[in-house]
């Protein structure tokens, strides 16, 4: 059981960190998994579940659905403390876990994930979702590090627009007033977990450093909750459609 005012941290404020959640040594097992996964996985990836920065090195931003392709992956996601500190944010129903995904702000890029609610694309009813990130690097305001608002998943989904950054599909049409929220830049260290309700605003920055900040991404649901299916496709043929439209360094 986590303590009683983490969980209740995260109701009230829509996230919450959890330090030192994995060891230094799983951490550097888990670089490892993923390396040697990256090496077979991102040439073969179905497009769309691969983003490249536009750069000489062809950095790898994000990549998708690795819990699909990967054995090790899907279990990480289902470890079972991330489980049961899952089930203990959705008053113990039952959780079901959606995917994992990897986000990686190489050295000095530029680029924003401007202001969102991951449920504007992910359509669950009630809103009984988490998205959990796991940090393999410092991740720090300087670095890029998540930065929530506090309260605001309590309101509902706002206007969203096709945000125009690759991998961030979708940000508010009007970025969110800065007098309304308390804003929260989420410092974590290497083990150190996050945790954001479905429905609160976040962003991140660019990544200042000479370091990669790297993130993995879980999503979980709660068995009360039901994606809007017809939502979910209609957004998959708008993204499709908008996606033809762009230049996506390959
Ligand atoms: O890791 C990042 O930079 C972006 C994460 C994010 O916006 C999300 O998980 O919805």
């Amino acid at each position: 059981m986590y303590d009683e005012s983490t969980i209740a941290a995260y109701k009230q404020n829509g996230f919450a960190v959890i330090p030192g959640m994995f060891s230094a040594e799983e951490i550097a097992e888990i670089a490892r998994q993923l390396e040697a996964h990256l090496r077979l996985d991102v040439a073969s990836a179905p497009k769309g579940d691969v983003i490249f920065e536009a750069d000489a090195e062809r950095s790898l931003r994000c990549l998708f659905r690795i819990h699909e392709r990967s054995a090790y992956f899907d279990q990480l996601m289902r470890d079972a403390r991330l489980m049961q500190l899952v089930q203990q944010l959705f008053d113990s129903a039952d959780v079901i876990a959606d995917g994992t995904m990897l986000i990686d702000k190489a050295p000095l890029t530029t680029y924003e994930f401007p202001w969102h609610q991951d449920n504007a694309y992910q359509f669950w009813n009630p809103p009984d979702a988490v998205a959990v990130t796991l940090a393999l690097d410092d991740s720090t305001a300087e670095s890029g590090a998540l930065v929530c608002l506090s309260g605001s998943h309590r309101g509902s989904i706002l206007p969203h627009q096709p945000s125009g950054v690759f991998g961030a599909s979708r940000c508010l049409v009007t970025p969110p007033n800065a007098d309304e929220f308390r804003s929260v830049t989420l410092s974590l260290k290497p083990g150190d977990l996050s945790l954001h309700h479905v429905n609160t605003i976040h962003r991140t920055g660019p990544n200042h450093t000479s370091q990669h900040r790297r993130n993995l991404g879980f999503a979980y649901h709660s068995s009360r909750s039901a994606c809007d299916q017809a939502a979910a496709d209609q957004y998959k043929r708008d993204l499709e459609k908008f996606l033809q439209t762009q230049q996506v360094p390959v």
